[in-house]
């Protein structure tokens, strides 16, 4: 009996350590509901997404690339006299469990030169760079400017 409870209890450390290394694996930034608004003529396309910080720490996107976008940059539009103005940023802090909202009216990616493969309800790769070298990639789907 004393073998047979101790085999039993390594297979329960076995099972909790490979439960802890799966969770450790998911816990880094991710993102949800990610699209593009396709402009006509190949104008700029904004970006929109939910970046999600499942780590304890905060963490820091930096910037941003595609291939169907010449350059990809990071950009805050604000309201002041009536007009939007948009300028770059070069960082957008998520807190430890937080989630910022990159939306219509804030932040936002700006995919200055869209290239052919920004083609509406297709989906296009963007690869998110943040300030600790950590790459993560994601599909957007490609909406027109009506959102859908
Ligand atoms: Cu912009």
């Amino acid at each position: 009996m004393p073998f047979h409870c101790l085999t039993l209890r390594w297979y329960a450390a076995a099972a909790a350590f490979l439960l802890l290394s799966a969770g450790a694996q998911a816990a880094g930034p991710a993102v949800s509901g990610a699209w593009f608004r396709a402009m006509p003529a190949h104008l700029p396309a904004a970006g929109y997404f939910d970046l999600h910080n499942g780590s304890s720490k905060t963490i820091s996107l930096v910037g941003a690339s595609s291939p169907a976008c010449g350059m990809l940059m990071l950009h805050m539009s604000s309201r002041s006299s009536g007009m939007e103005h948009m300028m770059e940023v070069a960082r957008v802090d998520v807190p430890p469990g937080g989630t910022v909202g990159f939306a219509p009216g804030g932040y936002h990616l700006m995919c200055m030169q869209p290239t052919p493969m920004l083609r509406i309800g297709g989906h296009v790769p963007v690869t998110l760079q943040f300030a600790d070298g950590t790459r993560l990639s994601a599909e957007f789907a490609v909406r027109r400017a009506a959102g859908h």
